[in-house]
């Protein structure tokens, strides 16, 4: 299969086959944002997270959507995908489900992706909203491929605190976060591989 990426020696990853390590839960750490929402970051979690990201980019569920931006209609500087049923994902995709919602008790039946073709890609300010209607909602966003920095910040505006996921890396936005926050991926300048970030929700959250 011809890789999306360019691979470097050191890319142990490269040729893995993807898989889960459970054991990526116990290196885990926790930010907190403020009295009521904090995030989870999971270092790892997905080995093999190239091969995914390539197995991903040969199916038929992206889409380039458009939207209005001040009077004309432009791309999003991104590809989405999703899955309403598991049922028809490829199976490493609902066993991450499966995982997650053992791990923090939520029955994880959808799955949103991103696809950040390269560093031009990205996602503005958004909180997962009306997805997550609830007033605390536990969010996991899985990454493959090339790091990329995620922020988030009070929704509104203020300071930012930056995330760099690797590829592999969960971040899981937890407590008030939909609500009280919003995260977004900025464009980058420095030349990047793609990424994929899959959002894990939950209607029972909405
Ligand atoms: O790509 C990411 O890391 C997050 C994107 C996200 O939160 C979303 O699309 O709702």
């Amino acid at each position: 299969m011809t890789h999306l990426h360019q691979p470097t020696l050191f890319d142990d990853d490269e040729n893995q086959a993807p898989a889960i390590d459970l054991a990526a839960f116990g290196a885990a750490t926790e930010h907190q944002l403020d009295e009521h929402s904090w995030i989870t970051h999971v270092p790892g979690l997905l080995t093999g997270h190239w091969r995914l990201l390539d197995e991903l980019a040969t199916l038929d569920v992206w889409e380039q959507r458009r939207r209005w931006m001040f009077d004309s209609m432009v791309d999003e500087p991104r590809l989405t995908g999703e899955y309403v049923d598991l049922a028809v994902a490829p199976a490493l995709l609902a066993e991450l489900a499966a995982t997650l919602g053992e791990q923090f008790e939520v029955p994880y039946d959808r799955i949103w992706m991103n696809w950040y073709r390269d560093h031009r890609d990205g996602t503005g300010w958004l909180a997962d909203r009306p997805a997550h209607q609830a007033p605390t909602a536990i969010v996991p966003v899985l990454s493959l491929g090339a790091p990329r920095r995620f922020l988030v910040r009070p929704s509104g505006g203020g300071p930012s605190t930056v995330f760099t996921p690797a590829g592999g890396d969960l971040i899981v936005m937890r407590g008030r976060c939909q609500r009280d926050w919003q995260h977004c991926v900025p464009k980058q300048k420095t030349p990047l591989g793609p990424r994929m970030s899959l959002n894990f929700s939950s209607v029972t959250q909405s």
